[in-house]
């Protein structure tokens, strides 16, 4: 899969892509991320790409027409057109089923806004889907971009080597997990259920449906189907 960002802040994105699975997945050929600095395609002596919002208001906004040079530019680079998220407020939320809709696509163009937001005529006619990773505000997409392309990377065929796959993941059954222990067996006097320690393979089965579904209706009731709940 590829992924491209366009962004005011490339060197954002360091850290958090340079390790683990993600890293893998990119040493590995399965996920090819390339960054875009979106001030490249400013075209004034200032390099400006944003302005003041027509009708007044707070802040600044992202500009139509840099942002499309930008987003021209950077298809031309592949021959798949992309489909083009912009991590937004005002999105719908990513959720594990959109995570594995977006998985599936052989191409993402991420979207990064800043300052108060993008003029909504590049939204309107370059955007395909909007997203917002929750309820809290950020200072700008380039972290929601960092999750999401975590979130996919793990749903890209190979990436997660040989450990487990993301459907046996308890979040595709709807639940939470059930608590994990290690050794030592007992620490400080802190002790690890018998039942774990006990070999008996079905009743540990057992034991972690049961914790799963405890948790998940003491802690995310919300994600038991109705009748299961309360
Ligand atoms: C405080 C500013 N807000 C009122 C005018 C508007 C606003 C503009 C830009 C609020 C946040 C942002 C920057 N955030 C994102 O670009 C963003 C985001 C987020 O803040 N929370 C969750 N998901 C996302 S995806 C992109």
């Amino acid at each position: 899969m590829r992924i491209d960002v366009l962004t005011l802040f490339p060197e954002a994105f360091g850290g958090p892509l340079d390790v683990s699975i993600i890293q893998r997945a990119r040493d590995d050929g399965l996920l090819d991320l390339r960054l875009h600095q979106v001030r490249e395609f400013a075209t004034d002596r200032h390099r400006s790409v944003d302005d003041y919002p027509f009708g007044g208001g707070q802040g600044m906004v992202m500009r139509v027409d840099v942002l499309d040079r930008a987003l021209a530019s950077v298809r031309a680079e592949a021959p798949e057109p992309g489909l083009v998220v912009f991590l937004s407020p005002q999105g719908e939320r990513l959720t594990d089923a959109l995570v594995r809709e977006l998985a599936r696509e052989p191409r993402l163009i991420l979207v990064c806004g800043r300052y108060e937001g993008v003029d909504e005529r590049f939204v309107e006619h370059r955007v395909d889907r909007e997203v917002s990773i929750g309820d809290y505000i950020l200072t700008g997409g380039e972290l929601p971009a960092m999750v999401l392309i975590d979130a996919v990377t793990r749903h890209v065929p190979g990436a997660l080597g040989d450990e487990a796959s993301p459907e046996e993941e308890s979040f595709a059954e709807g639940l939470l997990e059930h608590p994990q222990y290690t050794r030592p067996a007992e620490y400080n006097g802190w002790t690890v259920p018998d039942v774990l320690l006990s070999g008996h393979h079905a009743k540990i089965e057992k034991w972690k449906r049961e914790q799963r579904l405890a948790r998940t209706r003491e802690r995310r009731p919300d994600l038991l189907p109705p009748e299961a709940g309360s």
